[in-house]
């Protein structure tokens, strides 16, 4: 037996204490990227699909530790305070999974004018669809951080 044994026993542990702390930090990150107020879905939630406003209805229920697979979720885009989320599909559109949504974190690492120029593609203003949000993501100008939250939650298009 080695008398440097128990010294290098310590440092498995102190990595392995560093990887929880950056694991919790992480979903720290995320659970304050999804605050209210940071456009995402909150109670007066209001989430653009294909150039029309919809509001989220009742409280959204978080599924983000089920393991469900992707096909079944549709794509949210949360612009982290940029401006009001996109969604790719609304109910009735054909695909659309019944409100499961998978929030993916969008930023803009040019700005948001940059991201404007390259995506909004019929010019008022805002990026309001996804084909819009694919365009400025296609062009670098949006990069998705990936999936942020998983939940369910039914939209109503707004009057
Ligand atoms: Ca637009």
């Amino acid at each position: 037996m080695s008398r440097f044994e128990f010294p290098r026993g310590r440092a498995r542990l102190a990595t392995l204490a560093i990887g929880v702390a950056a694991a919790a930090l992480s979903l720290s990150a995320t659970g304050t990227a999804f605050a209210a107020g940071s456009g995402g879905v909150t109670s007066d939630g209001v989430i653009y699909v294909d150039h029309t406003l919809y509001r989220t209805v009742a409280t959204p229920t978080d599924l983000s530790h089920t393991k469900a697979p992707a096909q079944s979720w549709d794509v949210l885009y949360n612009f982290g305070g940029l401006q009001k989320s996109v969604a790719e599909v609304a109910p009735g559109d054909p695909g659309f999974n019944g409100g499961r949504w998978q929030v993916h974190a969008v930023s803009a690492p040019n700005g948001y004018a940059a991201a404007l120029a390259s995506g909004d593609l019929d010019g008022d203003g805002v990026l309001d669809a996804a084909d819009e949000v694919w365009a400025a993501l296609s062009a670098g100008d949006l990069v998705d951080n990936g999936v942020v939250k998983q939940f369910v939650c039914t939209l109503n298009r707004v009057p």
